[in-house]
């Protein structure tokens, strides 16, 4: 019933931010992904007996990947997997069956943001038992396993049919096709107002959720129109289709600019919210205000208490390097920890497992806590639903607001894609040869106060990441960051992120750009981004 496979070392299998993702014709060269597969369970000890969860965000090749792991997990001796129905699990809803079913681990089969279909993106991602991504120590033993590996076992049986919900028996295992729904809704009644969130839709607040033709689908239709009473159709492209319906399912103002919009219109919605292809990003949109990201996590922090599963306070907030400070002056006025991670939400597991943070974020659309170790795309438009609706106000007050006991962070990142990969290495090495050379010049009016390589010390671990993105600050509490992304399938990503403090309330109206413009222009300056790159713009502002 089980075989054994000769197999090949692929060089390739570096896992990056999020997991190992490639082309979907790589994923199908012969034993690719049963390599993968195989290299994480051979990094693993003590599972015998104990369960798995496999679920993906219901991209191409999902299905016949999650076939692939079903057998090769019952070959290599776990007692049973839990798989969502139709292969279907969001990040966040694998995050909390892994919790919640106290399992071992779990595959979480995506490339999130990336675009699916036969020519486009794939991913495979391991969650150890606390449900978060692995840590670097264990992703380092997988891709140490994936250039040696010989042999890989698997169960020579027929498939399962994922479709049904059920306990089925696969060669000596169990497997139990579960609803990929339930579980997560049950928890995100625990944590939010549901009855003053559906009051608030009933008295005429007009909600939208756009689920880009992803995973996030059929959960938002359950909660916001089954459960919170929005009129059916509010849950826009709410699908889940194996190319995402031909669109790029990134919640920014690039790829949501119709939802974006339509909420800006007079006539449009009050709010607005959409997710990425796997669940764990959210962006959020009142009218005439887009929150951005890294303004998202400061004032759910501040608010969080609204929220019945936060109401006795937060312990701490994180956030990844190149996130806006705003967080931090809420941090600071809570009196409660503030902690700055590297890019990557594997960063976030230890403290939330030792409480030190209850709420986490990133500025790439990401928002979470520690009801899962995942970001997750609808608690973030719940938790906004939930401050709403409590405190009666537009998203634009809350906003404003906001900025005026706070300050106002402005904030922008640039995106370069496709860069050639020598040209996008040669300027993060030259910037890195001129960082002690910074402190104290001036550009105009903005005097350099420190530069350096972000590096991590775990305060839980011990452990250190160094190179995690070079960061320029100036006096005033300005900076500029470069970074070169860890989740791009072709060429080089350069992200520029660059951040203005501004304490004075007449001016916190200016538009982004225009508020950022010395900023830019001294980024390019310092890095000689637009000249190395070969480019006269990003190909992505957000
Ligand atoms: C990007 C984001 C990072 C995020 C990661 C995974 O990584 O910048 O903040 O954690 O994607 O997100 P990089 O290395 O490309 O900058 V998910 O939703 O898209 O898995
Ligand atoms: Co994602």
């Amino acid at each position: 019933m089980f075989k054994t496979v000769t197999t090949a070392p692929y060089k390739d299998q570096k896992p990056g931010t999020s997991g190992l993702r490639k082309k979907v014709p790589v994923f199908q060269q012969e034993n690719y992904a049963e390599n993968f597969i195989q290299a994480i369970f051979d990094s693993l000890e003590g599972f015998e007996g104990k369960t798995l969860v496999i679920g993906g965000d219901g991209r191409y090749y999902n299905r016949e990947v999650i076939q692939k792991a079903l057998k090769m997990a019952a070959a290599s001796g776990f007692g049973k997997v839990m798989v969502g129905q139709g292969g279907i699990l969001s990040t966040p809803a694998a995050s909390n069956l892994i919790r919640k079913y106290k399992a071992f681990g779990g595959i979480v089969l995506s490339a999130s943001h990336n675009p699916g279909g036969p020519t486009e993106d794939f991913g495979i991602k391991y969650n150890i038992g606390n449900g978060g991504p692995a840590p670097e120590k264990i992703t380092d033993a997988i891709f140490a396993r994936t250039q040696v590996i010989d042999t890989y076992k698997i169960a020579d049986v027929a498939d399962i049919d994922l479709d049904a919900i059920g306990t089925f028996d696969l060669a000596g295992m169990t497997v139990e096709v579960v609803d990929p729904v339930a579980d997560y809704v049950t928890l995100m009644e625990e944590l939010f107002d549901f009855p003053a969130i559906k009051a608030h839709i009933a008295g005429g607040f007009k909600v939208v959720i756009d689920s880009m033709g992803a995973v996030t689908g059929p959960y938002a239709v359950e909660i916001l129109e089954k459960h919170l009473g929005a009129p059916a159709g509010s849950v826009r492209n709410s699908t889940p289709l194996p190319d995402f319906g031909g669109h790029h399912p990134d919640p920014n103002l690039v790829h949501a600019k119709e939802l974006y919009d339509d909420v800006m219109s007079p006539t449009g919605p009050d709010f607005g919210a959409a997710s990425d292809g796997d669940g764990d990003r959210n962006m959020v949109v009142g009218k005439n205000m887009f929150v951005t990201p890294s303004d998202s996590l400061a004032i759910i922090a501040a608010n969080a208490t609204l929220a019945p599963g936060y109401a006795k306070g937060i312990a701490g907030i994180a956030r990844s390097m190149p996130t806006s400070a705003a967080a931090d002056r809420v941090a600071e006025k809570l009196g409660i920890g503030m902690y700055e991670t590297p890019t990557g939400w594997k960063f976030f597991g230890n403290l939330l497992d030792a409480g030190k943070a209850t709420i986490c974020g990133e500025e790439s659309f990401g928002t979470g806590s520690d009801h899962v170790r995942e970001k997750d795309g609808l608690w973030a438009v719940l938790f906004w639903l939930n401050i709403l609706a409590v405190r009666k106000e537009s998203a634009y007050d809350i906003v404003t607001k906001h900025w005026a006991e706070y300050g106002r962070n402005y904030y922008s990142r640039h995106d370069y894609e496709e860069v050639d990969s020598d040209a996008a290495n040669g300027m993060v090495t030259a910037l890195r040869e001129k960082l002690s050379t910074l402190p104290g010049q001036t550009f105009g009016a903005l005097k350099v106060e420190a530069a350096d390589d972000f590096a991590y010390n775990d305060p839980v671990d011990g452990s250190v990441s160094k190179n995690q993105g070079i960061r320029v600050m100036f006096e005033g509490g300005s900076r500029v960051v470069f970074r070169l992304s860890g989740t791009g399938t072709s060429g080089a990503t350069i992200r520029l992120y660059v951040e203005r403090y501004e304490p004075d309330a007449s001016r916190h109206g200016i538009e982004t750009q225009e508020a950022l413009a010395d900023l830019i222009a001294v980024a390019d300056e310092i890095s000689e981004l637009k000249k190395r790159s070969g480019r006269d713009a990003p190909t992505v502002i957000t």
